[in-house]
């Protein structure tokens, strides 16, 4: 039978052992995006989080803040610059403003469906973009996929260029869809992504245009009553860190950060398949009337002179290049 100073020294010995042990220092990330929860963005965010946790026993976690509680994506990618967050999901729309290197991405019809967009991405043109992000006070640990934009209105069924002139569109605050959609007669309107929704439901715009995952994260079916599957921009999303945190992390935790974003890219790319699998019916459900065949010549005939800017502005190769990849 034990005695009690027996006892007591049994367990100051084992204390002791147990705090001697080194503490598992553990970091909470702060990870951001502007779609809702359940959202192809926060799906990924989420599968980014749990790999993470895992590939570093727990040393590493997140939180993830959803539906623009921390701002639009112009606002979020600064803060991550400027080290106030520290991880963003984003479309690439505000990103050409940070790493003008990209912009190239945001032509209209530049890729061809979702295989070549992904493609050229995970290939050595988008590996070579992602080089270009340190520099720019932001590392990219991948491209994820935010889809093929289509346009939403209150007025009318669009299924020409010529159908759309004249509407009063929300677009993303990027430059080179702004140039594009003004040659289909569209007047553009930029605006963060947080105001989209109030802009359409008071008729400040007459539209937007955004992939099938968006359109049904945001409910935009309650304040837009026509769908258009003109898919005229491919819009690419990026996982983005900062290098002050990037940096500072030993090799083998570098390869868990770009493990996890692998597999939240595939876990977006799934979610955005699904969703346009299953999204049209659903917004048809909801009470939008969806042009499914649009006169795509009409749209890609409007963009001969945006396109000789664009080919002036990037190089008619760099453009060529990526459509070259099957
Ligand atoms: O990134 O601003 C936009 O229309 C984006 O497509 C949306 O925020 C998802």
């Amino acid at each position: 039978m034990m005695n009690r100073s027996y006892k007591f020294a049994l367990a100051l010995t084992a204390w002791a052992a147990l705090s001697a042990l080194p503490s598992q220092a553990q970091t909470v990330l702060k990870i951001g995006h502007v779609l809702a929860k359940g959202s192809h963005y926060d799906v990924g965010a989420n599968v980014f989080c749990d790999s993470l946790d895992k590939n570093t026993q727990g040393r590493y976690k997140c939180q993830v803040f959803t539906g623009s509680s921390l701002g639009g994506e112009r606002e979020q990618i600064e803060a991550v610059q400027i080290g106030t967050q520290d991880m963003v999901i984003t479309s690439t729309g505000p990103v050409g403003n940070f790493v003008p290197e990209i912009k190239v991405v945001d032509v209209p019809f530049l890729f061809r469906d979702y295989d070549h967009a992904r493609k050229v991405l995970d290939g050595k043109i988008g590996q070579d973009m992602l080089a270009k992000f340190p520099s720019h006070g932001l590392v990219a640990l991948a491209w994820s996929e935010n889809g093929f934009r289509h346009m939403t209105n209150s007025k009318r069924s669009i299924v020409s260029a010529n159908d759309a002139a004249g509407l009063k569109m929300r677009t993303m605050e990027n430059k080179v869809h702004m140039e594009g959609y003004r040659a289909f007669g569209i007047q553009p309107t930029p605006m963060a992504f947080p105001e989209v929704f109030g802009a359409l439901q008071q008729g400040v715009v007459d539209g937007q245009e955004n992939p099938i995952p968006v359109i049904l994260a945001s409910k935009f079916s309650q304040v837009q009553k026509h769908l258009s599957l003109t898919g005229h921009v491919y819009s690419p999303a990026l996982i983005l860190t900062s290098p002050r945190i990037y940096n500072k992390l030993s090799d083998a935790d570098k390869k868990a950060f770009l493990d996890a974003a692998t597999e939240s890219v595939k876990a977006t790319r799934k979610k955005v398949n699904d969703d346009e699998a299953n999204g049209i019916a659903q917004l048809e459900r909801e009470g939008m009337t969806v042009v499914k065949q649009v006169n795509g010549a009409s749209f890609r005939d409007a963009l001969k002179t945006p396109y000789a800017n664009y080919a002036k502005e990037f190089g008619a190769d760099r453009m060529n290049a990526i459509q070259a990849v099957k």
